[in-house]
């Protein structure tokens, strides 16, 4: 055994040599939030969704709305699991409220 092992082990007092334990940390996925486009929901709506709930500038957000409008979909921003999936029901709900059909997804990124 070399001496790095031997100083990876500690002695109970009963002579047993205990390894520490090694656990696997691996960094939690990030996922991207996803608006799709559609023919019906205003420009101005999906431009003050982005503003609110996205935080973005106006500029931005205009950006953003353009993107998803001409290529179909496009991205609103990175997120952990959680927050990626409260922000895709956020958008769901206003949507849903104000009768808009716009459609918000999360992928694996
Ligand atoms: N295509 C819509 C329109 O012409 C605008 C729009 C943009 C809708 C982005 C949805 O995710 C969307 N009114």
């Amino acid at each position: 055994m070399s001496e790095q092992e031997k100083n990876d082990l500690y002695r109970d007092g009963h002579d047993l040599a205990i390894a520490e334990a090694r656990p696997k940390l691996k960094r939690p996925s990030l996922y991207e939030v996803i608006l799709i486009n559609d023919d019906y929901t205003p420009m101005e709506f999906v431009v003050e969704v982005l503003e609110s709930i996205f935080n973005m500038e106006r500029s931005n957000a205009t950006r953003v709305m353009l993107e998803v409008h001409t290529k179909g979909k496009g991205i609103c921003g990175v997120y952990n699991f959680e927050i990626a999936e409260t922000k895709v029901a956020q958008v769901m709900s206003i949507a849903q409220q104000q009768q808009h059909p716009l459609l918000c997804t999360m992928e694996e990124s």
